[in-house]
């Protein structure tokens, strides 16, 4: 599912990584290679348009948080933006109706409105309800008996008619389900090759008669852009709730499918993932957009680090390395700062992509920036502003101190006076973009 535009995501967001700023040309080129990812998936060209036009605004918005490197910052906005593509509501069925939930499956012939009735049928029987389903498509020869061998099979009965009338058979049903507490009665409509007034009509006139819940177009994942013309005219006769994306787990490229929630803006509720009765799965909008963009939980970082860093501060500490003033002291500032955003090795193992090199660099002993940290307890506040006077006297004092051994206060300061070093020819470049993780990088 998704492989093709995934696959181009992630070589793209292998460049984005190790972007060191957001500039205007790259957010140019960005723009231009996300439009070709898009169209050559076969999303609907209006919705890459729009899609683009927010990705790049908010670029060009985005305040650089230090800690964050603007590459990730990038990877953020896009994958908001995928998440706000997909439909970012509630998934989840409406049964608030406490009399009998009616759900009313509408879509174009063969896009699997008989078998996602029979998967859904099994979903809700799960959930301890009882369902009732209504075979209204009494044009196509064996559609009846094809609802009837899958309801079969999960033991749910089928609504039993003698009429013809597609109308008549479904509000009988409902009326049924209602006098034997049936919880949810679940409508199997006909289908057509294409749209046509008549199929519309008669659809508008079983809503009208039972008033569904949850009106669901299901849309075949495996179609072109004709999917969004089909799911744009049954939007406009009947009141969609949400749409179910099926045949999902072939190698479609399924762009036209994920346009249909932004050109008609209701969410995807469900994907079907296989013929088989179990192969339909909730729909997750952020799930969905990870997925694509291979992204372990690089959000959530972000998110962590937005909501922990706070913007003066950062440029506090930017101004501070500029003049060459960064001191022991505020490494202990950032070192808590880390601290406060969890474990190290965890953030390091959600961030995908990083070497493993640089990894195995980084995979410190959490305990280490505890012991830092006493190390630097330690010390006077003198010595902290200027650990040049550090003398040997001083070291086994401040070891001695803080428990911890004289070679690692020697280590420690070793490190910190290269730090400086680093931040000294960064700050003459004018590109602080140094944080304290490359101290254990
Ligand atoms: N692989 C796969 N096949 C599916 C999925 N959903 C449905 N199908 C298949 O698609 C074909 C059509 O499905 P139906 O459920 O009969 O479609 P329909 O919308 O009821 O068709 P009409 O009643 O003719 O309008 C069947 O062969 C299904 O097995 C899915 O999620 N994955
Ligand atoms: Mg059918």
């Amino acid at each position: 599912m998704f492989d093709q535009i995934s696959d181009r995501f992630n070589s793209l967001l292998r460049d984005l990584r190790g972007l060191g700023k957001i500039t205007d040309k790259n957010i140019q080129d960005t723009s231009r290679e996300i439009r070709r990812i898009l169209l050559e998936a076969d999303v609907n060209i209006n919705v890459t348009r729009d899609f683009v036009k927010r990705v790049k605004e908010r670029s060009i918005g985005t305040k650089v948080i230090k800690s964050v490197k603007p590459g990730e910052q990038f990877i953020k906005i896009i994958h908001d933006e995928l998440v706000n593509l997909f439909g970012d509501q509630n998934s989840e069925l409406d049964f608030s109706n406490q009399n009998c939930t009616v759900i009313l499956l509408a879509g174009l012939q063969g896009s699997g409105k008989t078998t996602t009735c029979a998967k859904l049928a099994k979903r809700i029987l799960n959930q301890g309800k009882s369902v009732l389903l209504v075979a209204a498509d009494i044009y196509r020869p064996g559609a009846i008996k094809q609802l009837n061998v899958l309801a079969q099979k999960i033991d749910v009965p089928v609504f039993d008619s003698d009429t013809s009338d597609p109308v008549k058979i479904c509000a009988d049903a409902v009326e049924e389900a209602k006098e034997s507490n049936i919880d949810c009665v679940i409508l199997d409509t006909a289908g057509r090759m294409h749209v046509d007034g008549e199929m519309m009509l008669e659809i508008q006139q079983i809503s009208e008669s039972v008033s569904p819940s949850e009106t669901l177009f299901i849309a075949d994942g495996m179609t072109g852009q004709d999917a969004v013309n089909s799911a744009k005219a049954f939007n406009e006769a009947l009141e969609i709730t949400g749409i179910i994306l099926t045949k999902m787990d072939g190698d479609a490229r399924g762009g036209a499918a994920v346009s249909i929630t932004s050109v008609i803006n209701k969410p995807v509720k469900f994907i079907g993932v296989s013929e088989k009765i179990n192969g339909l799965d909730i729909f997750d909008a952020k799930r969905m957009a990870d997925r694509i963009l291979g992204l372990g939980d690089v959000v959530g970082i972000v998110e962590k680090a937005e909501k922990i860093i706070n913007e003066s501060e950062a440029k506090i500490m930017q101004e501070k390395i500029l003049k060459n003033q960064f001191n022991l002291e505020d490494f202990k500032d950032q070192l808590f700062q880390i601290q406060k955003m969890g474990n190290i090795n965890e953030i390091m193992n959600m961030i995908p992509g990083i070497p493993g090199k640089m990894k195995n660099k980084v995979n410190m002993d959490e305990r280490q920036i505890i012991w830092t940290e006493a190390i630097i307890n330690s010390m006077t506040e003198k010595e902290r502003k200027n650990p040049q006077i550090i003398n040997g006297s001083r070291r086994s004092r401040i070891a001695s101190g803080s428990g911890r051994s004289v070679q690692e206060v020697n280590q420690l300061l070793k490190q910190f006076i290269e730090m400086q070093k680093m931040m000294k020819k960064f700050g003459k470049m004018k590109t602080p973009e140094l944080g304290v993780g490359s101290f254990f990088g």
